[in-house]
């Protein structure tokens, strides 16, 4: 690539004429590259989905400024919310699915593009620290059900029973209608996705989530899966989701935002363009009438952006200059339309 660009400014400043003309396309191109890079890097950079991202991202900053691994950092940071009964969407205390059962998906992704993720667990509270395990004890990158909650006791890990009374009357009042309709986004705490530029410049991401409430035992929706719910590029950015997870795993959502980011886009053009190419493919689907999809992202620059279908998805961003604070998404329609 190097040698490609100096042959291309070579040919530039060189010659006149039909090499300048040959060589434009090129230099436009390294252009952009150089104006991406020469810009200040903001670190380290942390943005969380909703507001119970902002107490994720006060620990996970404290223990990145007290030199701990990112890894960690953002393993504890993300233990906040699922281990809050008053989080309905996340570990402990998260609505369970139509029979009742509590099942929780998470991932972890490294800037070696190292990950680990576990679907369908149950009975474990923290499923982030158990894909962490993943990422760092087994040469897999995902283990599912029974073979995770296995997995997760061998780790020493204690099973407990996550369905808070709470919960649990909430899905006997559910069952009186048993009707599947998810209501992203009113209570303003679903899933938390967290990316993380730390102060090396590496960039690293987690998702964790009890899914969908109500869902079909065994669904599995976007969070725990790399690409969809989360994805990373360490030499350009990342993204992760939040809303309908069965929109983001159609469109490959998070990885497509980081390639948007690769050609160019800053991360607000990235997560739009992929919020609006959900839009077209369901435009006139079944799930049209409840779809809600938000995307955050940073860039290897600590620029930073979010984007969702619908009004009302919020992020936490904390970093040096503004520290701790709530950000409203842009986003393509109100509820109503
Ligand atoms: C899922 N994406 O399981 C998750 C749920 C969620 O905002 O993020 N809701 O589909």
């Amino acid at each position: 690539m190097s040698n490609r660009r100096n042959f291309i400014k070579t040919t530039a400043l060189g010659t006149l004429g039909i090499s300048t003309i040959v060589g434009c396309k090129e230099i436009a191109e390294s252009e952009t590259t150089t104006a991406v890079t020469d810009k200040t890097q903001k670190k380290p950079l942390i943005i969380s989905t909703w507001n119970h991202g902002l107490p994720a991202n006060e620990e996970t900053w404290k223990q990145i400024k007290n030199g701990k691994p990112t890894l960690d950092a953002i393993e504890s940071g993300m233990n906040i919310p699922e281990g809050d009964p008053n989080i309905r969407s996340v570990g402990y205390g998260g609505y369970p699915d139509r029979e009742g059962k509590v099942t929780l998906d998470a991932c972890i992704m490294d800037h070696n593009s190292d990950c680990g993720s576990v679907s369908f667990l149950e009975g474990i509270k923290h499923p982030i620290s158990v894909a962490k395990r993943v990422l760092q004890n087994t040469p897999h990158v995902m283990l599912s059900g029974e073979g995770a909650f296995q997995f997760a006791l061998e780790e020493g890990f204690k099973e407990e029973n996550l369905l808070t009374p709470e919960s649990e009357k909430d899905w006997k009042k559910w069952l009186e209608a048993s009707k599947y309709k998810p209501v992203i986004n009113i209570e303003n705490h679903d899933t938390i996705s967290m990316l993380v530029l730390d102060e090396a410049g590496n960039i690293s991401g987690g998702c964790t989530t009890s899914g969908a409430a109500w869902k079909m035992h065994g669904r599995v929706g976007d969070s725990p899966i790399i690409g969809a719910g989360l994805f990373l590029d360490n030499e350009v950015g990342a993204a992760a989701a939040t809303g309908l997870g069965e929109a983001v795993i159609r469109t490959a959502g998070s990885a497509m935002v980081v390639e948007l980011m690769r050609q160019g886009k800053s991360p607000d053009e990235a997560c739009k363009e992929i919020v609006e190419r959900i839009y077209d493919k369901h435009k006139n689907h079944k799930d049209m009438e409840y779809l809600q999809v938000g995307f955050i992202a940073i860039n290897k620059n600590g620029e930073y952006g979010g984007y969702s279908l619908r009004s009302g998805f919020n992020y936490a961003v904390y970093d040096e200059d503004k520290g701790n604070r709530m950000e409203d998404a842009q986003f393509k329609m109100t509820w109503d339309n």
